[in-house]
């Protein structure tokens, strides 16, 4: 039967450079995201956004990087998180930049944990030692295991918010040094671009989801970067060769066949950069496919 989907915005642009990305929620709702999910038989209920401070009135942040303003971000994102997952309800949370998942993710996981399944051109697995930019949107992975800023890990319950197994990364191929040097020695399950490559999405895809079999339900953490940019114009943090939007398609097909994605996050889509909106339109058509789409 349908599943009660709740849609939260936040805008959330701090933990990067760029500015647009705080429009990605409106850019969502413009393509008829609500629409969409509606049309396969879902109830659907938008929250609207979640507040986060502008730029422009924390400025005196600027040299942390705007970690406290981040942080109270993740903490409010976190509470609604709990609240829908107790709900009952299916959270698709709309950004803003990736640092919001630190949480999304807390907090979907807050009562029983959920495998994660994180795509995205990039790791996200920098901490303010490896980080070569500052930004927070490239440290959320590492604080949901419990690395990193204090104030990030801080967040929500005591101790990781997620172990090494519960987690594997889709279509990366952008790492910096030091990161790829914790990612080889963290224990999460990665597939880059190469796999995908040589064996294709479907078999990458299915595999990775038997590596997540021990949970019942998942989290998809969808960064917008993981599709080429030919395809996903709009994105602060662009990166070449990457996933097609029929694989991306298939990626979302396949997860949805197993019946387990229970809560979704939509991050890092910049309007200003995009082109028509196209980066949105096919999010929203991805989130379409991982609920339940079928061609046939
Ligand atoms: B995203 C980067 F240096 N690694 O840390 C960094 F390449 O959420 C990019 O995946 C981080 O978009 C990208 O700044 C974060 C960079
Ligand atoms: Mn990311
Ligand atoms: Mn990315
Ligand atoms: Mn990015």
């Amino acid at each position: 039967m349908g599943r009660d989907i709740r849609i939260i915005g936040m805008p959330v642009d701090l933990g990067q450079s760029k500015r647009g990305v705080d429009m990605g929620p409106a850019a969502l709702r413009y393509a008829g995201l609500a629409a969409k999910l509606e049309g396969l038989g879902h109830r659907v209920c938008d929250s609207g956004n979640l507040e986060v401070a502008v730029r422009e009135t924390v400025a005196a942040e600027a040299e942390q990087h705007y970690l406290p303003s981040v942080a109270e971000a993740c903490r409010l994102t976190y509470g609604a998180a709990r609240r829908a997952v107790a709900a009952n309800e299916t959270p698709l949370f709309l950004g803003g930049d990736h640092s919001l998942a630190i949480g999304s993710i807390g907090g979907v996981t807050h009562e029983a944990p959920r495998g994660v399944l994180w795509i995205d051109a990039h790791a996200d697995f920098n901490t303010p030692e490896t980080t070569l930019s500052g930004n927070i949107h490239g440290m959320a992975l590492a604080a949901l295991l419990g690395e990193g800023y204090p104030e990030l890990t801080a967040i929500g319950r005591p101790g990781p918010l997620l172990k090494p197994e519960d987690v594997v990364l889709i279509g990366i191929r952008d790492l910096d040094s030091g990161e790829r040097e914790r990612l080889r020695a963290s224990g999460v399950t990665i597939y880059t671009m190469r796999d995908i490559d040589e064996r294709g999405i479907g078999a990458v895809l299915r595999e990775a989801l038997d590596r997540l079999e021990h949970h019942d339900s998942l989290h998809v953490s969808l960064d917008m970067d993981c599709i080429d940019p030919q395809d996903g114009p709009g994105v602060g943090t662009p990166s070449p060769g990457g996933l097609t939007c029929r694989e991306a398609q298939l990626a979302m097909e396949i997860i949805a066949d197993c019946g387990c994605c229970r809560s979704m996050d939509i991050v890092e889509i910049n309007p200003i950069l995009d082109r028509h909106n196209r980066t949105a339109q096919l999010a929203a058509e991805l989130a379409a496919s991982l609920f339940g789409k079928r061609i046939l």
